[in-house]
């Protein structure tokens, strides 16, 4: 008689098996990213990685180019108050970008979630003051170290119609604080490019056209902008020959443009959805595939950098904490640091385009 438990367990030994097996799988020979291509790749780091052997060979391998990915924003330098900014992580990489080689991207010196507590004793005119002074400061401090920064992350709201509302465009206008933090960057670094950056902005067609009418105003004021940031946090479910046409929009206003933190997550809202892993496989490379092809059609001037927000799967902000389904695959290289689909769907364009 076939004993119960033994039957249970079968799957699970037999998915243990598999897994064993993976991890036995050598990684396959694939060139580095960034030798296929004239413009930048980029990923972000954290003050963890340099320890971390197979991410520091990874990054030397693919990357030419770096952003922080928490630790230049005010959650960080701001932690112990106005009065007390901490840059020894921000320093440690730029000293790690010097080391190897790479370009670094400051991110992100005023976003909407971040700084409200900071800030919350100020009156208008105090408010106002150390508004200019962080950026005077984080951004001179950086002076030639950083080739960019984002100075304003993610202006426009989720429904994509209208800006945000927060604490600075409370104290300092809609367009205001905009403006004023792009000239307050300007004059702190007169070199780096200076980035607008949102998300879902091929997504969401709304949200990128809102998104591309700031810009113009921007532009028309004045005001020091030298770059789009388009985070491309891709989704599944993104419509055929959409990101093409977003791209094809944003470039035709003339600005260097940055994939500023790809990844694609397998998941879908849907509340049904019978699409195999393959399937959904099949629809995260389509529209990578789309991107990095509407990217190497920009003319070489526009193509600031193309930067993935992690290079292993298990590294991705979609992998942490409660958001962790444990299965996701948003990035270019498994947990074991071997090249994904998507990789392929990356690669696979550059070499043909290039
Ligand atoms: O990936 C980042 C995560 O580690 C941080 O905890 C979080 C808050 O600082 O920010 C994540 O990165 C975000 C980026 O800075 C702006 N665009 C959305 C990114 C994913 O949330």
């Amino acid at each position: 008689m076939l004993d119960r438990r033994a039957l249970l367990a079968a799957p699970l030994a037999l998915a243990a098996c598999e897994r064993f097996a993976e991890a036995q799988t050598p990684a396959r020979d694939v060139p580095g990213l960034k030798t296929l291509v004239p413009f930048p790749i980029g990923t972000c780091i954290r003050s963890d990685r340099p320890d971390d052997p197979q991410w520091v060979s990874l990054a030397t391998k693919h990357v030419s180019q770096l952003t922080p990915e928490w630790e230049m924003k005010m959650e960080y330098i701001l932690a112990n108050g106005l009065d007390r900014p901490q840059f020894d992580r921000p320093d440690a990489f730029v000293a790690f970008a010097a080391r190897h080689a790479m370009r670094l991207h400051g991110h992100a010196l005023i976003w909407y979630s971040q700084g409200e507590e900071a800030f919350a004793h100020l009156d208008r005119a105090r408010f106002a003051a150390a508004f200019d002074a962080y950026i005077a400061t984080v951004a001179g401090r950086y002076r030639g170290k950083v080739v960019s920064w984002d100075v304003v992350n993610e202006p426009v709201t989720d429904a994509g119609d209208s800006l945000r509302d927060c604490h600075w465009s409370r104290a300092l206008g809609q367009d205001g604080y905009i403006i004023r933090a792009f000239e307050q960057a300007r004059a702190a670094d007169p070199d780096a490019v200076l980035f607008l950056n949102d998300y879902n902005l091929e997504n969401t067609p709304r949200k990128g056209a809102t998104f591309l009418k700031l810009v113009e105003r921007l532009m028309k004021a004045g005001a020091p902008i030298g770059g789009i940031g388009s985070q491309s946090h891709l989704d599944i479910e993104i419509p055929a020959g959409q990101i093409r046409t977003f791209m094809r929009d944003a470039a035709s206003l003339g600005l260097p443009i940055h994939i500023s933190e790809l990844d694609a997550s397998l998941r879908s809202d849907r509340r049904v959805d019978l699409r195999s892993r393959d399937q959904r496989l099949a629809e995260q490379t389509g529209r990578v595939g789309e991107l990095a092809e509407a990217f190497m059609a920009l003319p070489a001037r526009q193509r600031f950098a193309f930067t993935v927000w992690g290079l292993r799967d298990t590294d991705s902000w979609l992998r942490q904490g409660e958001r962790d389904d444990g299965q996701d695959q948003p990035l270019p290289f498994d947990a074991a640091g071997r090249p994904n689909p998507m990789f392929d769907a990356m690669a696979g364009v550059f070499t043909a385009r290039t």
